[in-house]
């Protein structure tokens, strides 16, 4: 038994369909970073602007569907429209990740095709929305923290809804599916911070069926 299994659980329930897996990413952390930076080689991060203006949070994705946006709206789209080509496929080993996670939490037959990686500098953050550009609800999105720690805030099914502020650290997976996944959710500005591997950055990885 893990010394501190009784203090802080590996798994547990933060809402109805919504599961946090501690330290869930942390198994292959390298191999993860390695596939990390070879998809930000091909489809490097950048600043997207939307109907509210640019976003202060660095985006590219990875897989079949990648996120789009400018002033006229929200998108999933087949090609990186920096580059003119298909996005890079998701690597093998994340959409293994992605699987395991959902599994984890009770979604047994998820098939990701969109890997949405943001990318925080201090100060940054991403208020409260709803992800629903996606067809298929009834898939999970799962949720991978990278770097330096960030609190989200998650909460129901209507802006006004009251929210709660969950601390999410490097590794921490979240999955949220079913009753969940519609909910509003935001996330706090970063603090300043140094992680040991990461510097002073925070990537999230986001796994959904969006076609
Ligand atoms: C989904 N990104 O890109 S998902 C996004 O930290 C986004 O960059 C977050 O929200 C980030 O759209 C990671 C966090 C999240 C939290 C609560 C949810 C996703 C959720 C509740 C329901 C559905
Ligand atoms: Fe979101």
């Amino acid at each position: 038994m893990d010394l501190f299994d009784d203090v802080l659980p590996r798994k547990h329930k933060i809402a109805l369909d919504a599961y946090f897996l501690r330290g869930f990413a942390l198994m292959h952390e390298s191999q993860l970073l390695l596939d990390i930076q070879q998809v930000i080689n091909q489809a490097p991060v950048r600043t997207m602007l939307t109907p509210m203006g640019l976003m202060r949070v660095k985006t590219t994705s990875c897989g079949e569907w990648g996120w789009d946006s400018d002033e006229a709206g929200y998108r999933y789209s087949r090609v990186n429209p920096s580059t003119g080509q298909s996005w890079p496929s998701i690597p093998d080993y994340l959409i293994c990740l992605a699987q395991q996670a959902a599994r984890e939490a009770g979604f047994k037959d998820f098939l990701p095709d969109s890997c949405l990686i943001n990318q925080y500098q201090i100060g940054a953050g991403m208020g409260l929305h709803q992800d629903k550009n996606e067809r298929d609800f009834s898939q999970p999105i799962v949720s991978v923290s990278l770097g330096i720690s960030a609190v989200f805030q998650f909460g129901g099914l209507k802006r006004s809804d009251r929210t709660v502020r969950i601390p999410v650290h490097h590794g921490d997976v979240l999955v949220w599916g079913a009753t969940s996944r519609l909910c509003f959710h935001g996330v706090m500005p970063i603090k300043a911070s140094c992680h040991p591997v990461l510097g002073s950055q925070r990537i999230n990885l986001t796994f959904r069926k969006a076609g």
